[in-house]
């Protein structure tokens, strides 16, 4: 499937061919230590680089752009890990992408550049647009570039042909603005990052515990006996949860990770803040591993599962909590015939564990009385990540670790307000209670039919039945799936509009018009007419508090991201009677507003200056399940089968240790050992051999879905230790290969973690 724009222009191929050393066994240390200075020196200057770093995560400071893990109460001097370092630094670099940057380097040419060139040109200094047909963006000012927006809005025939999307980093503030000024102008379409990414969690936790959340508090770490890790990668992406895993060990805590790669991260942790952490060798983390094949955790589980009932009719009354499953769950038997029906072999199987490897893990959890169980993108990326998800919880409710002090369901959030967004009425599928609640304070009749989410989006822009875009952050087109399909998709827009903070490749492959609005960042200092502005947030775990900015703005001219919004909503509904420009002024206005509007915000402006923030309702987190019957629920779900013909394999696509989602730090993977590089395929080398390829060779992937064929070139085979069946490469390169139909079923969550490829030889 070519399109216009070619394979090239949507993800360059490399020039350099990538290093590939030994993976490490234990992450943090002094390379970590070092790495965080080194970018924060490169990008920031060494003092200012330094000065903001201590800001990090701290009470009057600003709340990491990193992940959303939450911070201790107890905090040290330092409350940043190596790579929220890379993001502070990164967002504080200086605004090298002016009217000068784009007069010399036309679009076409920027198609070209690699998203670690886009990157390090630096911040965006001023509104630009690229008026239809015109080869360069250009400067204009913020009255005509809301001019231009309100104009496209306005001329719809219909307000669903626009689309509202946001990505996480948004505070709780901007985020209320952006979904009132998108429901007064009559729509609920907000895809949202979080499609992409924990929509599978919410989905399933609300269908079986009544909350889209998890339940667990960072203090539970401290009071848990055991850890499950399943499909999280965090020494990477949430280096922080790596002291609280530390702390358990000490503690004495047993972890069991679930996950196809042996992660440095999960094997070994140098605390980089610790003297022994610096000289010694580090906390063992992980006590068992079990090295599963891609998608096989419903089967694994169930073999855990399997296991612990078969103790339980050994010894009655020693495994499973009768009377928790009696009093507080419904369907318990039915799902224990589910799992009595499994045989082990199939099991074995579909899991690609041993038996024995299963009842290990099962002895473990049978003897936990505080257990919880974490997981990311390795369950919801799935067709079937709704399920991954209630099988977790099926398996805690077996033991009642949910609703008690240590025990629980952990989702692990990744952008560090995605949750606070969701929580705030960013959604396609508004409640009637929230759109009520609007209804009351602000006197306009919110639509009430669903819109659309992010896969839905991309299909309306592609048939023509959308043809606005808006962006508040994020980069649509190299972090959904199906790169050549979005691209055609966007541009078949009239109007697209980026609010971004850097260049990225959504602002090169546009509408007839396009728009990149620049905004402050969470390290800036936000100034407006009744002072200073503070935002909030809410992280991972139901925790929300204040964040402040301190640093100078990267240019004068950028606004913030209320401002923005305003911005655009006075010009697209000039007759709207909301405070516009009062929000703007003082945003504790607009978080009365949100406490008017939405349970568990009360005083919100005193609490959210707390030095700890403030947290919000969780029933469950009380025992208290708030489904339509009370209880908890017990499912059942069949272990998917990947029927792979020879030389066909199921590819996830993860990120690596040097980039933020699409956002590319850096060319190296150190803790898996690769390089100089990013297009690479990490693969059982006994399958590389079967398939007929040499040790260091190139191959094409090509992805099978539905009779289709989508192709990605030049990709280095990587011998590593992943299992047979099973092939690794990383996002945003593979998303060519990510079907668009190809999702999770009733979250829509693009399955990019299970791509059927298989191997072609390069030309
Ligand atoms: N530095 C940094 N931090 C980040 C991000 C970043 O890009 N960079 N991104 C942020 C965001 S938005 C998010 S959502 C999180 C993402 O955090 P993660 O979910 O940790 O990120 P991924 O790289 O997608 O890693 C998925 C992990 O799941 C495993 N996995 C893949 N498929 C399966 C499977 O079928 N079963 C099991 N059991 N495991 C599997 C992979 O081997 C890998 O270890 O991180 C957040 N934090
Ligand atoms: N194949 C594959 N695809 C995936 C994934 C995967 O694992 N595999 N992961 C998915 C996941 S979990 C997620 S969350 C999505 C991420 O999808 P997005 O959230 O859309 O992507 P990001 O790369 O995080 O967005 C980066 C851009 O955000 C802008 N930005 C940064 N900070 C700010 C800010 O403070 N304000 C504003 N307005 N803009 C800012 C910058 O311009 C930057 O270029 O990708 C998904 N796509
Ligand atoms: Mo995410």
């Amino acid at each position: 499937m070519a399109n216009e724009y070619g394979n090239g222009a949507l993800t360059p191929p490399e020039i350099k061919v990538p290093d590939v050393r030994h993976p490490k066994t234990a992450a943090g240390g002094v390379p970590a230590v070092w790495s965080s200075l080194k970018h924060a020196g490169r990008k920031m200057g060494l003092f200012r680089g330094v000065k903001t770093l201590l800001k990090v995560n701290k009470p009057g400071g600003f709340d990491c752009p990193g992940c959303a893990w939450p911070d201790p109460k107890h905090r040290a001097l330092t409350e940043f890990c190596e790579n929220g370092a890379k993001a502070v630094a990164d967002e504080s670099m200086k605004a090298g992408v002016d009217d000068a940057f784009f007069a010399a380097h036309s679009i076409s040419e920027l198609t070209g550049w690699s998203d670690h060139a886009l990157n390090t040109a630096g911040r965006i200094a001023a509104p630009m647009i690229r008026e239809p047909g015109a080869t360069h963006y250009r400067a204009i000012t913020w009255d005509e570039a809301f001019k231009v927006v309100g104009d496209a809005l306005r001329a719809l025939p219909d307000p669903n042909a626009a689309l509202f999307y946001t990505s996480g980093r948004t505070s709780n503030e901007a985020a209320f603005m952006y979904q009132l000024m998108a429901r007064e102008f009559g729509t609920n379409n907000m895809p949202d990052c979080s499609n992409m990414c924990h929509e599978s969690s919410s989905v399933g936790l609300t269908e079986v515990i009544g909350i889209g959340k998890g339940t667990v508090t960072l203090e539970d770490f401290d009071h848990a006996d055991t850890i499950f890790i399943l499909g999280q990668n965090p020494g990477t992406n949430h280096p922080r949860m790596l002291t609280a895993l530390q702390a358990a060990k000490r503690n004495g805590a047993v972890i069991v990770t679930i996950n196809p790669l042996r992660e440095a991260g999960l094997l070994r942790f140098k605390h980089p803040q610790e003297l022994r952490g610096i000289v010694g060798s580090g906390t063992e983390l992980t006590d068992l591993y079990l090295q599963v094949r891609i998608n096989g955790d419903v089967a694994a589980l169930q073999g855990i599962m399997k296991a612990m009932l078969e103790a339980e009719a050994a010894d009655p009354g020693q495994v499973i909590d009768r009377e928790f499953i009696e009093t507080r769950t419904a369907g318990f038997e039915d799902f224990r015939a589910g799992i009595v029906a499994r045989t082990w072999d199939a099991l074995e199987q579909l899991s690609g564990l041993d038996k024995a490897a299963m009842v290990e893990a099962g002895a473990i959890a049978a003897k936990a009385n505080r257990l919880i169980a974490c997981w990311a993108m390795g369950l919801t990326q799935h067709k079937n990540g709704v399920a991954n998800v209630q099988e977790v919880v099926n398996f805690l409710l077996l033991r009642g670790q949910i609703g008690r002090k240590g025990a629980g369901p952990c989702p692990v959030r990744g952008h560090s307000n995605v949750q606070g967004d969701r929580t705030v009425g960013i959604t396609e599928k508004p409640s009637a209670a929230f759109l009520g609640a609007l209804e009351k304070r602000f006197g306009f009749h919110p639509p009430s039919a669903h819109g659309l989410d992010t896969v839905h989006a991309i299909a309306a822009m592609d048939a023509g039945k959308a043809s606005v875009f808006i962006g508040l952050g994020g980069n649509f087109l190299s972090a959904t799936p199906d790169t050549e399909v979005t691209a055609r998709a966007m541009s078949r827009c009239d109007l697209t509009v980026h609010i971004s903070t850097k260049l990225n490749r959504s602002h090169l492959i546009t509408g007839k018009t396009a728009l990149i609005l620049p905004c402050l960042g969470r390290t800036e200092t936000d100034m407006q007419a009744s002072g200073e502005q503070l935002v909030t947030v809410e992280n991972s775990m139901g925790v929300v508090h204040a964040s402040r900015g301190g640093n100078a703005p990267a240019s004068p001219y950028l606004l913030s991201e209320p401002a923005i919004v305003a911005g655009i909503a006075r010009a697209a509904l000039p007759e709207s009677a909301l405070p516009w420009a009062e929000f703007v002024a003082d945003y504790g206005l607009v978080r009365d507003a949100i406490e008017a509007c939405i349970p568990g915000f009360d005083d919100y402006n005193a609490r959210a200056v707390l030095p700890d923030g403030f947290e919000l309702p969780n029933g469950p987190r009380e025992g208290v399940f708030p489904t339509a019957d009370g209880r908890a629920h017990f499912t059942v779900h069949t272990p998917p089968a990947h029927d792979l013909k020879p030389n066909e394999y199921l590819m996830m696509t993860i990120r690596t240790h040097d980039q933020y989602n699409t956002t590319v730090y850096g060319t190296d993977d150190r803790y898996r050992g690769i390089y100089g590089g990013r297009r690479v395929v990490l693969i059982n080398s006994k399958d590389r051999e079967e398939a007929g390829f040499a040790a260091g060779a190139k191959a094409t992937l090509v992805s099978l879905f539905r009779g289709e064929e989508r192709i990605a070139p030049d990709f280095l085979l990587v011998d590593y230790d992943i299992p047979r069946g099973s092939v690794a490469t990383y996002f945003p390169e593979a998303n060519v290969l990510v079907p668009l139909g190809h999702k999770a079923d009733r979250s829509h969550t693009p399955a990019s973690k299970s791509v059927v490829v298989t191997l072609r030889r390069s030309e």
